[in-house]
């Protein structure tokens, strides 16, 4: 598996974090719950070394809960703030506002001591493409200001949004980088939606999503498609699903491309069940 998607507006989009950086008081890095490791941008680890900031894992309805408490406990055991959300409810906003409030709390203090009257925060949303950036933002706000979409690449500009009274965030595009480090990483990220699907061989990677849930979610795959079953060959798992859902082509052959979209989109969507695809002890 040789996946790589670093275009060049992502290029732009990171020259334009860092151009941004200095203007701002922090950084809310966003991940996806589902892949707090995979879906964290090594190059913006670097970049945000020395700035203030709150990790934002979203898409908590999508991860198996007990694995994200054990990515909580992962960062803050390295004193980073961390917090959980759903975006497409809005569950764990309070959580982030006050997440902000409290890695502010010393600065505000020094501009109080000062006399100076309090300034907005001015804080920076970056993440991976399809992470739900600006999903996130448009429920802070109550309102859509930020364009969204259930595809990687959505947001093409920085955008300065006022998200609370003395909140404003700017959304930046998703950013990948140059080179993943492992092929378990690029899995990982092509399985969730973070590349484009149109430079994805969609067969592999859902074949490689079957393996891994028949080792670590076997009874959600069986109850989604009705298996008592699972093959231990992922293509042969593919068929048995291509069945059982009748996905037959004109001449009769098994639409194994159609069930390996179907698969795919499925996860994504939750429809096979709450799913993490890394845990920290694997690290
Ligand atoms: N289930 C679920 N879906 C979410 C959540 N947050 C975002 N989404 C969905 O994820 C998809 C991507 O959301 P966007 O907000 O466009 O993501 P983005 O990070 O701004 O993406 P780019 O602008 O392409 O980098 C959309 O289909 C959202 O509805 C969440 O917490 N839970
Ligand atoms: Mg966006």
């Amino acid at each position: 598996m040789n996946i790589n998607w670093y275009p060049g507006h992502m290029v732009k989009a990171k020259r334009m974090i860092t151009e941004n950086l200095k203007l701002v008081d922090l950084v809310v890095e966003i991940l996806d719950a589902r892949l707090p490791y995979s879906s964290r941008n090594p190059d913006f680890e670097k970049l945000f070394n020395n700035k203030k900031k709150v990790i934002v894992l979203n898409k908590y309805d999508l991860a198996d809960p007990s694995v994200t408490t054990q990515w909580q406990k992962y960062y803050e055991s390295s004193d980073i703030e961390v917090i959980t959300v759903n975006s497409k409810t809005g569950s764990g906003n309070k959580d982030f506002i006050n997440a902000i409030n409290k890695v502010m709390a010393d600065k505000f203090e020094r501009d109080r001591l000062k006399g100076m009257k309090q300034r907005p925060v001015k804080a920076m949303i970056c993440g991976i493409p399809n992470s739900g950036k600006s999903t996130f933002i448009n429920k802070l706000t109550g309102s859509a200001p930020a364009r969204t979409g259930d595809k990687p690449g959505v947001t093409k500009d920085r955008q300065w949004i006022k998200i609370h009274k003395n909140i404003h965030m700017l959304d930046t595009p998703g950013v990948l980088w140059p080179k993943f480090d492992d092929d378990k990483i690029a899995l990982n990220l092509a399985i969730t939606g973070a590349i484009n699907d149109e430079i994805l061989d969609l067969e592999q990677i859902s074949r490689k999503l079957l393996s891994f849930l028949t080792e670590n979610y076997s009874e959600n795959l069986k109850k989604r498609y009705d298996l008592n079953e699972l093959n231990s060959d992922p293509h042969k798992l593919l068929l048995d699903i291509c069945m059982h859902r009748n996905f037959i082509k004109s001449g009769g052959e098994p639409d194994t491309l159609k069930a390996a979209i179907i698969i795919l989109d499925e996860f994504r969507a939750g429809k096979i069940g709450r799913i993490s695809l890394e845990a920290p002890n694997e690290f």
